[in-house]
């Protein structure tokens, strides 16, 4: 994958890497998105999801907005009603959704309006294997809407490859503050994230946060 320098503009610089993938680094400041999230996750706890396959995932999960992502024994789904509370997923807050829709036009998607709000969390040995995000509707379609990534705390190193599990993937080191996004060709790519290095993050502590902003139906 060729990575170039484009678009400058005073405020950011947008590296574009490659068709439809682009990095905003530092896009936010962690310390004012923090509140948000904590009051979500205090609503809608972290939890370990289970892989349809029976294994338990190193990464633990919440969600706001309307349509939030599960996993369980029966599959992967987006849906309306947090199975731990039984009640409807915490509101996305706006100042996040603003900023999702920001991102998104900044690299050159338009009309991004995200429903859904992923939330991870890694601790220090947490991973992400390779795969694909395909349980939004429109995944499929050439359209999709882009899917929106900010990180907070501690940095990873962010897996990418192709549009087959066996293509050779590059790296990248994610940084607290970091935008990336995924559109057009790049939304089927696989990626994933390697084990989560040891380190201390003066806001977030040994840990890293990552928020991924979908449109899971129309
Ligand atoms: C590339 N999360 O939640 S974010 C995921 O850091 C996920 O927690 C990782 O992969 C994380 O599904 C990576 C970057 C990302 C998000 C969505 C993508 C990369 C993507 C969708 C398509 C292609
Ligand atoms: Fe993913």
């Amino acid at each position: 994958m060729i990575v170039q320098n484009s678009l400058l503009d005073s405020l950011e610089q947008t590296e574009s890497l490659g068709l439809g993938l682009s990095l905003l680094p530092r896009f936010f400041t962690t310390a004012k998105l923090w509140p948000f999230i904590q009051t979500v996750l205090e609503q809608a706890p972290l939890r370990h999801l289970f892989t349809p396959g029976g294994r338990q995932m190193s990464v633990s999960m919440s969600n706001c907005g309307e349509y939030g992502w599960v996993s369980d024994k029966r599959g992967y789904r987006y849906t309306k009603v947090d199975p731990l509370s039984e009640k409807p997923w915490p509101m996305l807050p706006t100042a996040l959704c603003t900023l999702a829709h920001q991102a998104a036009q900044q690299a050159g998607f338009k009309q991004f309006t995200p429903n859904a709000c992923l939330i991870n969390c890694y601790k220090v040995g947490a991973r992400m294997s390779l795969h694909q995000d395909k349980d939004e509707a429109d995944a499929l379609r050439s359209d999709a809407q882009p899917i929106v990534s900010f990180s907070l705390g501690l940095p990873a190193i962010f897996l990418v490859g192709g549009l087959k599990r066996s293509d050779k993937t590059q790296h990248l080191i994610l940084q607290d503050g970091d935008a990336l996004i995924f559109g057009g060709p790049a939304r089927l790519m696989f990626h994933g994230i390697r084990p989560l290095a040891a380190g201390e993050d003066t806001l977030l502590g040994a840990q890293r946060i990552n928020l991924t902003f979908r449109r899971a139906y129309d």
